[in-house]
């Protein structure tokens, strides 16, 4: 346990608001505030009830001036956020209040927090794991109720569980490889190339499993990029600002009015996405807009779903049969847009161009046919063999690394095993597997990967 030094921080947004919090942790906590608390009772805190709240004032006490009326919740370790003695000051909202306790915390002996380093305690006591931990950063920075759920999920530690499961079945293979390869000449059950192989296939299966849901879980972390693309005066702006339900992007008759990509998020679903609207694609001696057109086929190869926007008020151009055509093997949607002036082009016009994700008639004038985004969406973050919100999940670049790594190791450890390769290089693959998950869950533990990883969480966290 680190019991050297009390640490401290505002643990609420800066501004006003109102309560403001201030977070102490560590051996001297309760001494610490308690030498500035004035309460009613003259019991020391450490002698009040644990998980108690406390009601009085903080008291300067050079001056012997009360800088707030407080409430006070004691949480002694091991059963704390950080497993250490915590405290946690409430007093009023105002920024000026909450820096004038924390200057007293801190000069009262604690030391002021890095960032993420509450968590980083609660780690290194053994309360969480690594994959827990960073569900606190994406609980945080979650960007919808999606979002929102796969990092509860993995707070809950099911990741971790599956995880672990798969680390005990490995090192159970290594530690019966290792015992026929240490002591050959003791009369010790062999184990057979094939028992290995097939113990090996489940657990690479599980792994599969994890990664397959991978994509989804980025999709949901991260948000799903969505780029709009079409021909000049399509209706791409007017579909952004339907999207939005706001004006955001210029719209007018004049073809070529968008020059640059806009960027906006909304969340359908709960699901986050990057709106980008883009320059309308034609060929064009203007060299801004020329920019413009290459900077919007840049962003839709990029895209994850895009969205292409059909002029319905006259027949199909040769420009949107080219950009149609660029669409294969993409999740495209195909908005023909206008519905409510025209019907130039149908369904059907476009069904040759595709497969796409979803073909509409719709009005970004007023609103009609939008709902289909949301079904796209869904279907592509919940559709398929992977079923969100269900058990673990990978959302996590870090963890999607590191299982790779682990399942390619695997991986080759059964081709050196099919090949008749020696023991020794089968277990040395294990074994790294072995280790390379560990380090998703923080169980083989490497400083400044920690270091690295806790460094992005806010102040007070
Ligand atoms: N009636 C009708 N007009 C629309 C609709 N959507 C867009 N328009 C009109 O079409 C024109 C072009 O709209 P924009 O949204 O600027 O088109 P754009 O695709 O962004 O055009 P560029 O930025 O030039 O590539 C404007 O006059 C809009 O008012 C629609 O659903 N119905
Ligand atoms: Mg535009």
């Amino acid at each position: 346990m680190f019991t050297e030094d009390t640490i401290a921080a505002i643990a609420t947004a800066p501004g006003v608001g109102g309560v403001g919090i201030i977070r102490v942790s560590g051996a001297k906590a309760f001494p610490l505030v308690d030498a500035l608390f004035a309460g009613k009772s003259a019991v020391p805190l450490t002698e009040r009830p644990n998980r108690s709240i406390q009601y009085g004032r903080i008291v300067d006490p050079k001056t012997g001036r009360t800088v707030d009326e407080v409430l006070l919740l004691l949480m002694k370790g091991p059963h704390s956020y950080t497993a250490e003695d915590v405290i946690e000051i409430q007093c009023h909202g105002g920024p000026v209040v909450v820096r004038e306790l924390l200057r007293l915390v801190l000069s009262s002996g604690a030391r002021l927090a890095e960032p993420g380093e509450f968590t980083k305690r609660a780690f290194l006591n053994g309360r969480i794991d690594l994959t827990q931990a960073e569900a606190v950063i994406d609980i945080i920075e979650a960007n919808g109720e999606a979002a929102l759920g796969v990092a509860v999920g993995q707070l809950d530690g099911t990741l971790a569980t599956w995880i672990r499961r798969l680390r005990e079945e490995l090192l159970t293979m290594v530690a019966r490889l290792e015992v026929t390869i240490d002591y050959p000449e003791e009369d010790i059950e062999e184990v057979t190339t094939a028992e290995v192989a097939a113990s090996l296939t489940p657990i690479m299966a599980d792994m599969q499993h994890l990664l397959a849901t991978a994509k989804s879980g980025r999709m949901v972390r991260e948000g799903i990029t969505t780029a709009i693309v079409g021909r000049p005066n399509a209706g791409k702006s007017s579909l952004m600002n339907a999207l939005l339900r706001e004006n955001r992007a210029i719209v007018t008759d004049i073809p070529g009015t968008t020059r640059d990509t806009i960027e906006e998020g909304m969340t359908i679903e709960g699901i986050s996405l990057r709106l980008i609207d883009t320059a309308g694609i034609r060929d064009t001696e203007d060299i801004v807009e020329k920019l413009g057109v290459e900077r919007a086929k840049e962003y839709v190869s990029a895209a994850d779903i895009v969205i292409c926007v059909i002029d319905g008020s006259t027949a199909l151009s040769e420009e949107e049969k080219d950009i149609l055509e660029t669409l294969k093997g993409r999740t495209a949607v195909v908005f023909i847009n206008k519905a409510d002036i025209a019907t130039a082009i149908t369904a059907e016009d476009i069904a040759p161009y595709g497969p796409f994700a979803a073909v509409a008639a719709i009005s970004a004038a007023n609103g009609e046919g939008l709902d289909v985004l949301g079904h796209v969406v869904k279907e592509l973050v919940y559709g398929g063999e992977v079923q969100g919100d269900r058990g673990a999940m990978l959302s996590n670049i870090r963890h999607i690394n590191l299982m790779e790594t682990a399942l390619a190791l695997l991986t080759q450890a059964k081709e050196n095993l099919e090949a008749g390769l020696s023991v020794d290089f089968i277990v040395t693959d294990m074994r790294s597997a072995w280790e390379t998950l560990g380090d998703i869950t923080g169980d083989s533990l490497r400083e400044s990967m920690v270091d690295e990883l806790f460094s992005r969480f806010c102040l007070g966290k």
